[in-house]
């Protein structure tokens, strides 16, 4: 046999009393080691990638994204953010908060409705200014009522379209009700608060048993006395706020002695008629000149103001008031000192709760709940999200690794895959297959050791060169660890 040596990929020909045998280096099999083993027939590559056969060994070929030795990595979650207000249709900049699971809008002041679509408050800032509202709502008895903020001394701020027509205006700093019943003289009456401070004053009218009644500001009533007519319940007439169209002013009221007409300059806010509030920008008719919300800071009792633009301005008020002007007292809420971290605080009694805001879970929804499919998937050193597609996945702390975050990134032990020896005198046995097992050969932090952490015994058969064969129970490590240094 000199000169022709039949053993492949660098095996060693080892001559026998009949014949030979070749003695293949780690990752051939085969008689003459011709064979390059397949290693990719136990393969620990992990979400679909390709596994790829090497000498004595295998490459894994990561999906996107999928990082790790064995692609073990998941890429970094893009978590679907979804809420409740994703689709919330707040008009009028509101901020959409999520309640119980459900958006809700909280309006700006001046605005009002579920979508805080209805607009409640209005700066009238023309000389023809006015809004039209139909008037069928008013009927023998009748009761309306108007919040009015201004520093200008007079203007018309309501008018009832009649052949008896009927007007509440500012006159001099002080609210009057001018009703001019036909064929009678002009009746009057005046009340004794002032409004033009700037600040919102309410403005009661009753109409009932042929009287008017003024009261402003819940203060005692002003009476016209017995009417000689009840006042006109015309549904088909209109009822005028904050001014008159000039064709209505000239066959209207009669002009006394100390009256001129004038549009109101200022903001009207809360127009009810017998309780039901107004939408004033779903009124019939408007002229330019009118902007929704109200755009002057003095109407916040207290606290700040903040100018919003197109809304206008919205009160900030301090902790013992509160109201859309602040004009309300307050006891001092318990949320001021809450300590809901995702959630929204709900004062009860002298305490608070938290109501958490979706994926938050705790007394202070400080903590990440446990989505379904997280339910009995075990992270050990992270957190289980659920991916774009439902599945359950960990979310590993910085530092680990691995499907269930168990895997120290500096200790994640390397792969090997080959053929056990024992070298016996005159003899060399082999394991009769290639073994799988992990070595930790790399340190952890903090002074601890890569140690293997998982490690099964398994029954070894291995053959030797002079024909025998033998067992042996090995420990084989299966996970390398960071563990205290053995001493
Ligand atoms: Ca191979």
């Amino acid at each position: 046999m000199q000169g022709f040596d039949p053993c492949q990929h660098d095996s060693k020909c080892l001559p026998l009393t009949k014949g030979y045998r070749c003695e293949c280096l780690p990752g051939y099999v085969g008689q003459h080691c011709e064979q390059d083993y397949n290693d990719c027939l136990e393969n620990k590559c992990q979400h679909g990638a390709e596994c790829v056969d090497a000498v004595n060994g295998y490459t894994c070929v990561c999906k996107e994204g999928f990082s790790g030795l064995f692609c073990e990595n998941p890429p970094p979650m893009i978590l679907l953010q979804t809420s409740p207000c994703d689709q919330s249709e707040c008009q009028n900049g509101a901020q959409c908060l999520v309640m119980a699971g459900e958006p809700v809008c909280r309006c700006l002041s001046g605005f009002t409705g579920n979508k805080c679509h209805k607009i409640v408050t209005v700066h009238l800032l023309g000389k023809d200014a006015y809004l039209e509202l139909s008037s069928a709502k008013i009927r023998n008895s009748a009761h309306i009522s108007l919040q009015v903020a201004t520093d200008k001394d007079n203007g018309i701020l309501l008018y009832k379209e009649d052949h008896d027509p009927l007007a509440l205006e500012l006159y001099q700093g002080h609210i009057r009700i001018i009703y001019d019943i036909a064929n009678y003289p002009l009746t009057t009456v005046y009340s004794v608060e002032s409004v033009n401070d700037g600040l919102f004053h309410t403005v009661e009218l009753l109409i009932q048993n042929h009287s008017l009644s003024l009261v402003v500001d819940k203060g005692s009533p002003k009476r016209l006395g017995k009417l000689p007519r009840q006042p006109s319940v015309d549904h088909s007439t209109q009822l005028y706020i904050g001014g008159i169209p000039s064709a209505v002013v000239a066959s209207g009221l009669r002009s006394g002695p100390d009256r001129s007409p004038q549009a109101f300059n200022g903001c009207i806010h809360n127009v009810r008629i017998n309780g039901e509030l107004q939408d004033l920008w779903a009124a019939p008719h408007r002229v330019e000149g009118i902007l929704p919300g109200c755009h002057s800071c003095s109407v916040c009792a207290q606290g700040a103001c903040r100018q919003r633009g197109e809304t206008g301005v919205s009160c900030e008020c301090p902790p013992s008031r509160s109201g859309s002007l602040c004009d309300q007292k307050t006891a001092p809420s318990p949320c001021q000192s809450s300590r809901c971290i995702h959630g929204l605080c709900v004062p009860k009694a002298s305490s608070y709760s938290c109501q958490c805001a979706e994926g938050y879970t705790g007394q202070y929804c400080d903590r990440r709940e446990e989505p379904q499919a997280c339910r009995g998937h075990q992270c050990r050193h992270g957190e289980c999200r659920v991916t774009g597609s439902g599945e359950p996945s960990c979310h590993c702390q910085p530092g680990y690794t691995g499907l269930a975050c168990a895997t120290d990134v500096t200790c994640q032990g390397e792969a090997v895959r080959e053929l056990l020896k024992r070298q016996q005198p005159m003899n060399t046995c082999t394991s009769t297959s290639k073994i799988h097992r992990v070595e930790c050969p790399r340190a952890c932090d903090g002074g601890l050791c890569c140690a293997p952490s998982k490690s099964r015994r398994r029954k070894v058969f291995f053959k030797c060169t002079d024909g025998s064969s033998f067992s042996e129970e090995i420990e084989i490590t299966l996970e390398c660890g960071c563990a205290m240094c053995p001493l």
